[in-house]
């Protein structure tokens, strides 16, 4: 094959799945073992003191989970990546393997809410400090800044609030004091933003949403733009234990051939039916960065390769009317997740961020009444007739 960085970003999704397979298998075998055998008890000792390449044991490595590995870091432009069991494995294995006790660590306010939990509340019993503040003005970075921060932590855009933060400025605020930069980019997929090219040392995601793209598996997938992190974060996953399964990586590599034409299709759908919400009597505010009201634009247009298929919006009449809606969608899905086929409706404050504490859903800009919405790839017909007929409800 030629220089598989070479090839457009669709070609690389179908032709580069990072494997070799000696009988030209046109898809990539899963490798459903717990172990390799070893040539010999030399060849065993080598590939466990790194100086030959070899599968030793699935959690350490396994091939078909290493062509995902592959596949993704050339996507999001890094120089390996780190396959793990679900998109807070990836967000946990980060803070462990890249901070310690005494260590600081800003973040933006408005992350998935798990990602915030496990660090107030667990990663804070062993001496890891932390921030939150609204990213949107990376001012407020700036001023939080400590003597011992390590790490600058953002989701852009963020989940719900769709709030965008600069990456590039923020990259650069992290290197100036020595931290790094994390970017949490399920919201984009590496089809849509690559936060690496705009200064990211390292980016994740939920590997259950756009990229797998059919709700059917849970995964994440850590970049590292330098082997120096990279290194550290697949140490961390290997001794947490934290890998992903051979079958689950198969599913990943199939859903993700099609990440271009999904999205493509999805945004086409979300920026008809933002327009549509915009434009509804019931609708009280909607935040989509497709739209010409959206406060952000210029941010959008400099670092995202399109507005993406997430929406927030709250109706008139707060939260019974937002409940009144989600009760009575027919053919979109009451659920949480995002970033699938199927179009699916939710309610953050109470699903997806209710572990937070109402102070930090309140600081966030996560309103009781903040409903949040996945376009899929159905028909936008169908979408837009359903969310009329369920407003017509309330
Ligand atoms: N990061 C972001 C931005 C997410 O949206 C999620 C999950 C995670 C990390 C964690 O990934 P997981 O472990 O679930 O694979 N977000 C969800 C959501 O908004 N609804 O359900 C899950």
């Amino acid at each position: 094959m030629e220089n598989p960085k070479d090839y457009g970003f669709n070609s690389q999704l179908i032709h580069y799945s990072g494997h070799d397979d000696k009988y030209g298998s046109a898809t990539v075998p899963i490798y459903q073992t717990s172990t390799f055998a070893f040539d010999s008890a030399e060849d065993g000792a080598a590939c466990f003191a790194g100086t030959k390449e070899g599968y030793i044991y699935t959690r350490i490595g396994n091939p078909t989970v290493k062509a995902l590995e592959r596949q993704i870091a050339l996507l999001e432009h890094g120089y390996d990546s780190v396959a793990v069991s679900s998109g807070m494995a990836a967000v946990s294995t980060v803070y462990m393997a890249l901070l310690s006790g005494g260590d600081h660590m800003i973040s933006s306010a408005a992350v998935y809410g798990p990602s915030r939990v496990v660090m107030e509340q667990h990663f804070s019993r062993f001496g890891v400090q932390s921030s939150y503040v609204n990213s949107a003005d990376v001012e407020n970075i700036k001023k939080e800044i400590r003597p011992n921060t390590k790490m600058i932590f953002i989701e852009s855009p963020a989940n719900p609030t769709m709030d965008i933060t600069d990456i590039a400025a923020c990259a650069e605020i992290a290197h100036s004091i020595g931290a790094i930069l994390v970017v949490d980019n399920t919201f984009c997929s590496p089809y849509l933003q690559n936060p690496i090219d705009m200064g990211a040392d390292v980016v994740l995601h939920s590997i259950t949403k756009f990229i797998n793209g059919h709700a059917d598996i849970v995964g994440g997938v850590i970049i590292g733009k330098e082997k120096i992190i990279y290194d550290k974060l697949r140490t961390m996953m290997v001794n947490m234990g934290c890998n992903m399964d051979p079958h689950q990586a198969y599913l990943v590599i199939r859903g993700l051939k099609t990440l271009g034409i999904r999205v493509d299709r999805a945004q086409e759908n979300a920026i008809e039916v933002a327009k549509f919400l915009e434009n509804h009597p019931k609708i009280e505010w909607i935040k989509y960065p497709g739209l010409k009201s959206f406060a952000q634009k210029d941010l959008v247009e400099k670092q995202m390769k399109g507005p993406g298929t997430m929406i927030s919006f709250g109706v008139k009449g707060g939260l019974e009317a937002g409940k009144k809606l989600m009760n009575n969608v027919k053919m979109c899905i009451l659920a949480v997740s995002l970033g699938g086929i199927e179009t699916l409706i939710q309610h953050p404050a109470s699903m997806t961020h209710s572990k937070m504490s109402p102070k930090a859903r309140e600081d966030a800009g996560i309103s009781e009444g903040l409903v949040r919405f996945s376009v899929g790839i159905e028909n936008v017909g169908d979408i837009i007739g359903d969310l009329r007929q369920a407003l017509e409800k309330i």
